[in-house]
């Protein structure tokens, strides 16, 4: 599928094309954001064995046509879990990492754990938030891991006998010494 912009003396804008496998398991998107037929980004899903989505999105120098960025998004197939590797600078090593992780309870209380990271390991800050099964309570906590600082808030709602609701805020601050 191939849509276009084009200004008033019908000559092209922009061209987006999009190819899909027959069997619906793979895309691919090829966008030329200046007209000038060079491909300046690229998005390419597929569907692996175990369910996940896997979406390559990679960006070109406008005038050379080499490799700018990648960014590489990896989907859980039921949705709760996400990783993200950008190689910021096209040199095939990953500068930066991010995941998303959802825990869900029998109880309904839930668990949402995202990291980032300096390179593919070195933690670079984490923030974790735990909601109650009934919703009322969420505990966040934010911890810096190179700074060695961990800050916390807990949100707490009560509600009242009138059926009015009191919320409660507490946030608490710890900073340690380097190891
Ligand atoms: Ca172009
Ligand atoms: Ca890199």
């Amino acid at each position: 599928m191939t849509s276009e912009t084009r200004n008033a003396d019908n000559g092209l804008i922009s061209r987006s094309v999009v190819t899909r496998s027959g069997d619906g398991l793979s895309a691919a998107k090829a966008v030329d954001l200046d007209g000038d037929a060079d491909v300046d980004v690229s998005a390419n899903t597929v569907t692996l064995a175990n369910g996940s989505v896997q979406t390559t999105t990679s960006t070109y120098v406008a005038a050379t046509g080499t490799l700018q960025s990648t960014s590489t998004a990896v989907v859980s197939g039921n949705g709760l879990s996400t990783t993200i590797d950008s190689d910021l600078n096209g040199d095939g090593t990953i500068d930066r990492r991010s995941t998303d992780v959802t825990i869900l309870n029998a109880d309904g209380s839930g668990t949402r754990t995202v990291t980032t990271y300096k390179g593919p390991s070195t933690v670079e800050g984490k923030t974790t938030t735990t909601t109650s099964g009934d919703g009322l309570t969420i505990l966040t906590v934010w911890e810096a891991l190179g700074q060695g600082v961990t800050r916390s808030r807990t949100e707490t709602v009560v509600v009242n006998a009138d059926g009015s609701t009191t919320k409660t805020v507490s946030e608490s601050e710890c900073i340690r010494t380097a190891q």
